[in-house]
């Protein structure tokens, strides 16, 4: 996969020579180009920002220095995978987005070429985005309900997340579960507590359940800690759970948390508080 980042703070994705997408990048299975924006801009001060129209607080990042930068992007990108028609799917990280999602995570990580548009300021003005649209597809994401200083760190977080989904990226130690093998699992389900050696810390026991060796029960007990977890950390999971996914030990675990099936076929939380 070929990556593209433009950026006034292309040494904010140094930590992309790191760790797993370092190794990737030096095994050749992710080429990532980082690029300057201001190598776009033809006045003195390098200017990328103007005020906003209209008025309002902050800046916006100009248009002109994206548009040259874009097609920059798109030439010599297209010309190295040696496909003139070759285009990215441009990825830009806004508070506004789409909730990136592993699903998203998946899907960015078929595609061959990915481009990034992280902002500064209070952001790009509106008319990058309708070019960029009409030249390659645009995905405008957002990594969580909270403002960042700039668009940089999201990129860092959704490079990560696609590039372990990247064939040969991830070693067998650290290899993934098989996701489809339970399509949608992990979008509904939390994970539960994991625990390692010694089996005893400070006091504090492994739960004996995990020493037994019986690998049925292990499991049983797995699946009854992430519905607790999910219930207390992200109750609004609860709703997607399929009655028909649940065998009688599932629904005598989640009758036990207050979780009921309601009129409407879903199960909702009926408890208030949870204890992990
Ligand atoms: C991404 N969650 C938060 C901030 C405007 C493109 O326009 C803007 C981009 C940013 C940077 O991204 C975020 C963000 N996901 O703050 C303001």
């Amino acid at each position: 996969m070929r990556i593209d980042v433009v950026s006034i703070f292309p040494e904010y994705l140094e930590p992309l020579n790191l760790s797993l997408v370092g190794k990737a990048r030096a095994r050749g299975q992710l080429d990532v180009h980082l690029h300057q924006l201001r190598d776009w801009t033809h006045d003195v001060h390098h200017t990328v920002d103007d005020s906003p129209y209209g008025g309002g607080p902050g800046m916006v990042m100009k248009p002109e220095p994206w548009g040259e930068a874009l097609d920059s992007v798109l030439d010599e990108g297209s010309a190295a995978l040696g496909d003139p028609g070759a285009v990215p799917t441009l990825v830009v990280p806004t508070p506004s987005g789409a909730p990136f999602t592993q699903e998203l995570a998946q899907r960015l990580a078929d595609r061959p070429w990915l481009a990034f548009a992280p902002a500064r300021y209070e952001g790009i003005d509106r008319r990058v985005i309708e070019y960029a649209a009409e030249r390659m597809p645009v995905e405008e994401v957002s990594i969580g309900d909270y403002v960042l200083a700039g668009g940089e760190v999201a990129v860092l977080v959704i490079v990560e997340a696609v590039a372990r989904l990247l064939p040969g990226v991830l070693g067998n130690a650290e290899s993934h579960r098989d996701d489809s093998f339970a399509p949608g699992a992990m979008a509904d389900l939390l994970e539960g507590p994991v625990y390692t050696k010694p089996a005893e810390w400070r006091g504090r026991t492994v739960p004996e359940v995990l020493l037994s060796g019986n690998h049925g029960l292990i499991a049983r007990w797995r699946r009854g800690r992430a519905f607790a977890r999910t219930l207390t950390n992200r109750p609004d999971l609860v709703g997607r759970w399929r009655p028909e996914a649940m065998d009688k030990h599932d629904r005598k675990a989640l009758d036990e948390l207050g979780v009921t099936l309601g009129e409407d076929g879903r199960f909702r939380p009926s408890a208030v508080d949870v204890e992990e």
